[in-house]
């Protein structure tokens, strides 16, 4: 299980700015789906869950929100406020969303199909897994 900012190269001219996303490159993995989440109401957490296999990069292309990423032994929050950084976020780490900007877009690039089977949605279950890998 790991966790780590990617920072991408923004390739920018005076008419703005671009970024590319690559899988293998500067998203290190095939990327199966994307999704993204926006709209996001005031005070509200999302998440709660550890996925078994998945690989995950998030960014946000617009505004910002905070991930709290707990990996069993030590738990850290990132800022994600940038749409030329990104989260990967591989294995068993129980993450939570919070702090959403009113105008923030979060897109996530993921390395598998929708699976319901991937995750764990039960704290305890998780920590007797991390735990177990650690
Ligand atoms: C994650 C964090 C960062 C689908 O049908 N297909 C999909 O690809 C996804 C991602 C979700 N859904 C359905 C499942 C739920 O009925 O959409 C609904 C909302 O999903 P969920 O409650 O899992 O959303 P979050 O924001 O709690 O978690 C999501 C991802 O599910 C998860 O993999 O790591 O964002």
């Amino acid at each position: 299980m790991s966790s780590k900012i990617i920072d991408f190269q923004t390739l920018g001219d005076d008419r703005g700015s671009l970024i590319a996303l690559e899988e293998n490159y500067n998203a290190p993995f095939e990327i199966k789906r994307v999704y993204y989440i926006y709209d996001t109401k005031k005070g509200v957490a999302r998440g709660f869950h550890a996925h078994k296999h998945l690989k995950q990069l998030a960014i946000a292309v617009k505004g910002s929100c905070t991930f709290v990423l707990d990996h069993g032994v030590k738990k850290e929050e990132i800022v994600l406020n940038s749409p030329n950084k990104g989260l990967l976020i591989e294995g068993l780490i129980w993450r939570e969303m919070k702090d959403f900007s009113s105008d923030c877009v979060l897109v996530v690039l993921a390395s598998e199909h929708y699976d319901e089977d991937d995750y764990i949605r039960d704290y305890d279950e998780f920590l007797k897994e991390a735990l177990n890998d650690s």
